[in-house]
């Protein structure tokens, strides 16, 4: 009977409806070189976002064996220990431990001209707090590291003023030009 198609559909549209909802997954990059650098000291991921889709890109030449990068992420206090086991692990294991749960989150080492890509939760990051990130290649964590920040809603509007940096309407009083004029009388 035709009288049950509204019901479907009905249930239909929910079900679409519910579906982005559980996954709002979140897409980053990291850049590293053959310069043993990331181009990225800070990462925030807004508190919406359920998952993060991390992209790490080196963009060197050098194989993995001698310039070899990974994106590992830890909680601030485990990063000394986790770098040491990891260090022990070796580059078989992308210089990380098995089954460490101290890491939350991290990459396969990657050498020149090569992408990985790890997708995580963020259910096991604290809204407000702050993680770091990490290369755990022997030598490069004291150059390669930088800070993960998760949905703190303060350091979400230092990241709109920085990124507006044009002058703010209504307020004009003092333009920045004058200050040029000025030292020319
Ligand atoms: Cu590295």
């Amino acid at each position: 009977m035709n009288r049950a198609c509204p019901a479907i559909i009905g249930i239909l549209a929910l079900a679409a409806m519910a579906m982005p909802a559980h996954a709002d997954v979140c897409r980053v990059s990291v850049e590293a070189n053959d310069l043993m650098q990331f181009n990225q000291k800070k990462l925030e991921i807004g508190s919406g976002c359920s998952d993060v889709e991390l992209t790490l890109h080196h963009v060197g030449k050098q194989p993995a064996q001698v310039m070899g990068h990974n994106w590992v992420l830890v909680r601030n206090a485990d990063v000394a220990a986790v770098a040491i086991a990891g260090q022990n692990a070796g580059r078989s294991h992308n210089y990380q431990p098995q089954g460490d749960k101290r890491i939350i989150a991290a990459t396969a080492l990657v050498g020149g001209g090569e992408t990985t890509t790890v997708m995580f939760s963020t259910a096991s990051l604290r809204a407000g707090n702050t993680y770091t990130f990490f290369c755990s290649t022997p030598g490069h964590r004291s150059v390669m590291h930088g800070v993960l920040v998760f949905g703190d809603s303060s350091t979400r509007e230092v990241a709109v003023r920085e990124s507006s940096e044009s002058p703010a309407r209504g307020n004009t009083a003092s333009p920045p030009t004058p200050i040029v004029a000025a030292e020319h009388t």
